[in-house]
């Protein structure tokens, strides 16, 4: 059944193509340099998002709830059958040149990875948990007043360029070899001061002003895309929950600087009592994103240790599923497996082989909405699809 939806999909999309006439969207990133691949990549996820739902998982090849760095290993892959669709990584430590990120993960195994990842089909996505440029400490020490001092002419700029530096070496090496012999940079949605509207990392609510989180998102995305040359990015506008279009928007950088409408919710994804706060936040997601011919997304979710073995479709789906409008995300994407005897005992977001939940995890992995890995199309190359 979802083979023969996918096949529809690419049929009209190829039949708009061949008629000559305006394809299904007309709109492009923000970046209008942007790789061919990114911006079929942008194009496909907006064209999917009508009839599927993407899923996502981070760290998903790097470790597992009982294990770590074991080639081919994914607790989704063990569970659900497949790869997850979406793959999300965490850059925290990069801008200190460390090997390893803040979770254990080493840099150069996660180039792997996402090229690993990406040459199957599936999506990348990273985001960014950077120290405080002031003290020293990590991203959830919000002393400092640290925003200013990372804007141009601030004491601490230079060294913040410095940090946009290595994430662009770091990107450089995302490149990849298509079997025409000709080489392209791996796309990706970069998510950068995720969660900004909480209070809990340097760059938050509380801990800087409306202008200065605009200035610090400008200043990023024209550094990466004007002085970098990195043509590879869609960028991905990701506040915590929220209760209203204008509080959701309050801190949006403009139009000209997002890709990705997206939103982080663990909030309202718990259970039933919750469900109509949820639906409501999904569909004033979708309604903003579509006004701006953006893409709506669920960025980060998930039940901690998912202690209720139904939540896969009865929570999660249920609210996703809800009508017409929540359905049009383009992807869900849940947190890590922690390592439960090296890392932290019960924070894990997908199960792993023997959870409770397992079974209506592959429930919700057969529903027709969802999109593991092994159903996608060819979200890259449409040309090749036609
Ligand atoms: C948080 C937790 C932390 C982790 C961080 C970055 O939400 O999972 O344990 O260090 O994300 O991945």
């Amino acid at each position: 059944m979802k083979q023969i939806t996918l096949l529809l999909f690419l049929f009209l999309l190829s039949s708009c193509a061949m008629e000559g006439e305006a394809p299904l969207t007309t709109f492009t990133p923000t970046d209008h340099n942007a790789t061919e691949e990114t911006r079929t990549l942008f194009t496909s996820l907006d064209a999917i998002r009508h009839q599927h739902v993407l899923f996502g998982h981070q760290d998903d090849l790097a470790y597992g709830y009982s294990w770590i760095n074991e080639p081919g290993r994914s607790d989704v892959l063990e569970t659900a059958g497949s790869y997850p669709a979406v793959y999300g990584w965490e850059l925290g430590d990069l801008e200190y040149g460390n090997q390893e990120n803040l979770d254990g993960v080493n840099f150069e195994n996660m180039k792997q990875w996402i090229k690993e990842g990406y040459s199957r089909g599936g999506v990348i996505t990273i985001g960014w948990h950077m120290n405080n440029p002031v003290t020293g400490g990590d991203a959830w020490d919000t002393e400092g007043d640290a925003v200013p001092t990372i804007l141009p002419g601030g004491e601490n700029h230079e060294m913040f360029k410095g940090w946009l530096d290595t994430f662009a070496d770091f990107l450089n090496d995302l490149t990849v070899t298509a079997e025409n012999g000709e080489s392209h940079p791996v796309p990706i949605l970069f998510r950068p001061f995720h969660e900004h509207n909480g209070s809990w990392f340097w760059w938050g609510q509380d801990l800087t002003t409306t202008e200065d989180f605009v200035a610090l998102w400008r200043f990023t995305v024209e550094y990466l895309r004007d002085e970098k040359g990195l043509n590879n990015l869609l960028y991905s506008y990701s506040p915590d929950v929220f209760d209203s279009k204008e509080a959701y928007l309050e801190r949006y950088p403009g139009d000209d600087y997002v890709d990705i409408f997206g939103y982080d919710d663990y909030h309202s994804i718990r259970s039933a009592d919750t469900q109509e706060t949820f639906i409501n936040r999904l569909e004033m997601l979708v309604e903003m994103a579509e006004e701006r011919n953006k893409i709506p997304a669920m960025t980060e979710t998930g039940y901690e240790a998912i202690p209720d073995p139904d939540w896969w479709t009865e929570t999660l789906l249920a609210g996703i599923n809800a009508n017409e409008t929540t359905r049009r995300i383009a992807y869900v994407l849940v947190w890590r497996n922690a390592n439960h005897e090296h890392d932290r005992p019960d924070h894990y977001y997908a199960p792993y082989s023997g959870h409770p939940s397992e079974g209506n995890f592959r429930e919700f992995r057969e529903h027709d909405l969802i999109l593991f890995e092994d159903d996608l199309p060819n979200l890259y190359s449409l040309e090749m699809e036609r």
